[in-house]
């Protein structure tokens, strides 16, 4: 090769390069203001670079790979601030706290799509897997709606390893991620109907390495049927008994909303069978806490949970109320100053087909929140009858709501309850004599159709009179305690009063024998309640401290925290005033330590670090970038999981 054509070859390699520098440039530093055509402006003006290059003074054009090449290297720096500079909560939580997750010996997260078990579980899949706790993943539909199953199902695969759980614990039920049929969803298809999914599928299936349930135990698949969808659920639960049980509730989505379903009349059917198999189970929402939730993970402190509707229910649904929810810490390694910083971001990066990356602002808080469902009432085998005919059976199968079309995303699930009117009875016989504590009413989740008064007689003649019922369908709990002497009561009756609206009506009743019992924690928290890890006070200020307590009783011994609680700074107790522990902004950093007075291994520990004016200001720059380089590895990743999707749909079969 002559000199000449090397210095050829050497230029066009520049031409290239400068082209590629300014490309990424572009796309790197305008990404906090990412538009869809960001990344067409950028190859464009990256191309116009490198074909005019030849045409511009060499000056300007060395001034231009220059440039190009600090914008490389400043976006490497900018990377390796935000991953280092954004470090992790070092707090270590109570051994105590450690002890809920390692209590159960197999822990299942049931959810719709390939992305929603990190709205679900994400703090709390990989808290239990630190605990040693073994979790499996379960996802009802392939997420075959846009994208290749293949590809959602390793999206997921990969994530899930992310946070520790291994490929053989992933469970893929294989069906549609939405349907085409009349009926609308699989959900309220006829029993045997075969129905076709949107991709067109009509039997479940998943990867060649990695099958779908039905076809990893009986070599076979499912056909795309409800009666399938119930029993691959209900032999799936059968066959893991898992201890505790996490799964998505309703909101606008019909897959969301049917899996919820899917798998509440699945687990209603196992123990309407009399089983000894009682999990605890804990409903959980994809959207308002988690996908939708308010964008605030930025801050001094990572906040908790916020309720986004006004009336203390979840909007998607009126069984839940606000206060009722059990909030479960996250491990502390998943906050940090950034969110590139976060254990939980290469779960995150996983989803590129999702954009996930923009969400880890909404779906990380310092708590997790859900609901609490008992399965232990002694109803699900009892036999029960009304004198108006109307259907019992829908008020002991383990639904809270149902619907006829969960297609519709406006449809409150008021179709599947008991209607009544004044005068009204239901009977319930039970299967053997139980000392009942406890009965639930539900009334239906319409807000203005409520039960105001009704009337329950044990079979041994006591009588409560109870009412109003809590409306929109929240458990109304009334205690009946059967006197000691008593062999406890074979039945009761069930007198409805008085009723307001045109469709009164009750969806369930439980009745209990004991208490509930829920996850035994205490969690320090801040004047309003955010559950506190790293604490880092915003100005120079006093502190107040608070306690959270996760069961009935640990809440009622906080709201006596001078009786009950000693909160300590190496071993000095902190001034109590108004309920809140006072502690003045430190110097250096401390250990804030809370501990029940009556049981030493009942605590919680926080650190907290002095305020620092240089972190004022830093901070807030960090975050800046923090949001470049979330908003650029969120494009990259979709482009990229676009390209190997297309490449997928053009191999005839994977
Ligand atoms: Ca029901």
């Amino acid at each position: 090769m002559n000199d000449r054509s090397s210095a050829r070859l050497r230029y066009a390699g520049i031409r290239i390069y400068t082209a590629i520098a300014w490309s990424f440039c572009i796309l790197f530093y305008a990404s906090v203001y990412w538009k869809k055509n960001t990344l067409w402006i950028a190859l464009a003006i990256g191309l116009a670079l490198g074909l005019g290059y030849g045409r511009i003074p060499r000056r300007t054009a060395r001034i231009l790979t220059g440039v190009g090449t600090a914008g490389v290297f400043a976006a490497a720096a900018v990377l390796a601030l935000v991953t280092v500079g954004g470090g992790q909560y070092d707090t270590v939580w109570g051994s105590y706290i450690q002890s809920v997750y390692e209590a159960p010996d197999k822990v299942m997260v049931i959810v719709a799509h390939e992305d929603d078990d990190l709205n679900l579980g994400a703090g709390v899949i990989d808290s239990y897997r630190e605990a040693g706790t073994q979790v499996k993943v379960v996802f009802f539909t392939n997420g075959d709606y846009r994208f290749k199953n293949a590809y959602r199902q390793k999206e997921a695969i990969r994530s899930q390893k992310s946070l520790g759980v291994p490929e053989e614990d992933v469970i893929f039920m294989g069906y549609g991620d939405r349907y085409r049929t009349e009926y609308g969803h699989l959900y309220n298809a006829p029993e045997q109907e075969i129905v076709t999914s949107h991709a067109g599928y009509t039997s479940t299936y998943g990867l060649k390495d990695h099958p779908e349930y039905r076809q990893a135990v009986s070599g076979v698949s499912s056909d795309y049927t409800r009666a399938n969808a119930v029993n691959d659920m209900k032999e799936l639960l059968d066959r893991e008994r898992p201890d505790v049980i996490y799964c998505v509730d309703q909101d606008s989505n019909p897959d969301h909303r049917a899996t919820g379903l899917f798998f509440e009349e699945a687990l209603g059917l196992l123990l309407s069978e009399g089983t000894d198999y009682r999990p605890e189970v804990y409903k959980g929402f994809a959207y308002s806490t988690a996908w939708s939730a308010r964008e605030d993970y930025y801050g001094e402190n990572v906040p908790s949970t916020v309720l986004r509707y006004k009336d203390g229910r979840m909007d998607e649904t009126n069984c839940y109320l606000w206060e009722n929810r059990l909030r479960l810490p996250v491990r502390s390694g998943d906050l940090a100053y950034t969110v590139r910083a976060s254990g939980l971001w290469p779960a995150f990066c996983a989803y590129g087909s999702q954009k996930a990356i923009l969400h880890m602002t909404k779906v990380i808080n310092s708590d997790k929140v859900y609901w609490r469902r008992r399965t232990d009432s002694v109803l699900y085998t009892a036999a029960f009858g009304s004198d108006n005919g109307g259907d019992t059976a829908v008020l002991h199968d383990f639904k809270l709501v149902d619907s006829v079309n969960v297609e519709e995303k406006k449809h409150r699930p008021y179709d599947s309850v008991w209607a009544c009117r004044k005068g009204d009875k239901v009977t319930v016989r039970l299967a053997q004599l139980s000392q009942l504590e406890e009965i639930v009413l539900y009334d239906n989740p319409s807000m203005e159709d409520n039960v105001i008064s009704a009337r329950i007689t044990m079979d041994n003649g006591k009588s409560v009179i109870c009412g109003p019922l809590e409306p929109g369908g929240a458990g109304t709990s009334v205690r009946i305690s059967d006197s000691p002497e008593t062999e406890g009561t074979s039945g009761f009756t069930v007198e409805i009063l008085e009723t307001e609206g045109e469709k009164a009506g009750l969806s369930e009743i439980e009745a209990y024998e004991t208490e509930a019992e829920v996850p035994q924690f205490i969690k320090l928290t801040d004047s309003v309640g955010n559950f506190l890890y790293t604490y880092t006070p915003s100005g120079e200020e006093t502190i107040c401290l608070k306690l959270y307590g996760s069961s009935e009783k640990l809440e009622a011994l906080a709201a006596d925290p001078e009786e009950n609680f000693v909160v300590t700074v190496d071993g000095v107790p902190l001034e109590l005033r108004d309920g809140g522990y006072l502690l003045d902004c430190p110097e250096k950093k401390i250990t804030v330590r809370a501990q029940l007075i009556s049981d030493p291994t009942v605590y919680d520990e926080i650190a907290v670090k002095p305020y620092s004016s240089v972190r004022a200001f830093t901070a807030p720059c960090l975050r800046a970038l923090d949001t470049m380089v979330c908003g650029f590895e969120t494009y990259l990743r979709y482009y990229m999981a676009h390209g190997e999707n297309l490449l997928l749909r053009m191999l005839p079969s994977f």
